[in-house]
């Protein structure tokens, strides 16, 4: 049997994922706008008063200061129709502009518009709103959750907020300026306790690096990289689009990794370990796995990158024999 991107995705397939994000997510969305406001509210706020938050520079939120300023000057229930409106994804100017940005945007302007509502700048949400039972709960479910597990459906809930009338959203989005790789002196470059192969370490290094122009290059010409809870991002140009919009600023830490030859002398290697993202820097360590399948030759057929369901996950990497 050849490989192809489907028997790709079964590599590993004893990986434990946090199902708790996608179902947390589809129970977040049969809310009423009003709730899913103020849930992000008391959960951000929740989690603020433990971790800070990395503001981006100005520069970065270029795209979004327009639209920020114009709902700054409205009258407060103007700016609260237009976040309902985001979380209803009505068809308006506003949420048309909203859906073409970046996540990192959406969320840099989300984080503008909190701190212009505890400054009292912008509506906020009503003193002593009580959220509905069904909202508590899912208030409850994210609570119990991890805090990678946590921001990751913070970020999910804020990313699919506004309307896109293009539903596979491969518009051209308003990007972020592209920061330049590191030089190669002050490159890092990643230790993985049973792991040499050098394209999987080339590929942490230049991730690391911001240089995504090699980290692609390590890739087949139709290989894939399948970001958690997505489809596989197929073709090095595409790889590369998504990360220049999703991956700058992220360090990626894999600790250990397993090796195993495959037929046709394809190799499958698994790491864990964890992620940061330049939000919350060292105070949140997403746990993560990475399953690369690599063609004979060694260049990246296909990477899935999995957000795993608990710390134990980390350590299973010699899969049981017979299970
Ligand atoms: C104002 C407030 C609070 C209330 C209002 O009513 C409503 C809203 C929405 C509000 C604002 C909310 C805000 C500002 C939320 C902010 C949340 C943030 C900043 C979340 C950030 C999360 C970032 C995450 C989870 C990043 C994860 C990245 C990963 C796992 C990267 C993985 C990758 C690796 C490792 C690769 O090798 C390949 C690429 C890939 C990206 C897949």
């Amino acid at each position: 049997m050849s490989m192809n991107i489907k028997s790709a995705q079964s590599i590993f397939s004893d990986t434990e994922v946090a199902n708790v994000v996608p179902t947390t997510i589809e129970q977040f969305n049969q809310l009423k706008a009003e709730d899913q406001l103020a849930l992000i509210w008391f959960a951000y706020t929740e989690m603020g008063k433990t971790i800070t938050v990395a503001a981006p520079g100005a520069t970065s939120m270029i795209f979004a200061q327009k639209l920020l300023d114009q709902i700054k000057q409205m009258s407060p229930a103007e700016q609260t129709r237009v976040m309902c409106d985001l979380a209803n994804h009505t068809d308006t100017p506003i949420c048309r502009s909203y859906s073409s940005f970046t996540t990192n945007l959406k969320l840099g302007f989300w984080n503008q518009l909190g701190e212009w509502m505890e400054q009292g700048l912008v509506a906020s949400i009503p003193q002593g709103y009580k959220l509905s039972s069904r909202a508590n709960s899912v208030l409850q479910e994210i609570e119990n959750a991890d805090a990678g597990q946590q921001i990751t459906i913070l970020r999910n809930a804020v990313a699919n907020m506004g309307f896109d009338s293009n539903s596979s959203g491969s518009r051209p989005k308003f990007r972020e300026p592209i920061a330049v790789p590191t030089t190669i002196a002050a490159r890092t470059k990643a230790k993985i306790d049973g792991i040499t192969n050098t394209a999987v370490l080339s590929y942490i290094n230049n991730m690391n690096a911001n240089d995504f122009e090699a980290a692609v290059n390590l890739f087949a010409p139709n290989g894939a990289l399948q970001p958690p809870f997505q489809k596989p991002i197929i073709g090095r140009e595409a790889i590369l689009t998504y990360m220049r919009e999703e991956c700058q600023g992220l360090k990626l830490m894999p600790k250990q990794g397993t090796i195993e030859s495959m037929e046709e002398g394809y190799t499958s290697i698994k790491l864990t370990g964890k992620v940061q993202t330049p939000w919350f820097g060292s105070s949140v360590g997403i746990n993560i796995a990475w399953r690369f399948l690599l063609e004979p030759q060694d260049q990246i057929f296909f990477v899935a990158v999995d957000l795993l369901a608990s710390p134990k996950e980390l350590l299973k990497l010699v899969r049981q024999k017979g299970s």
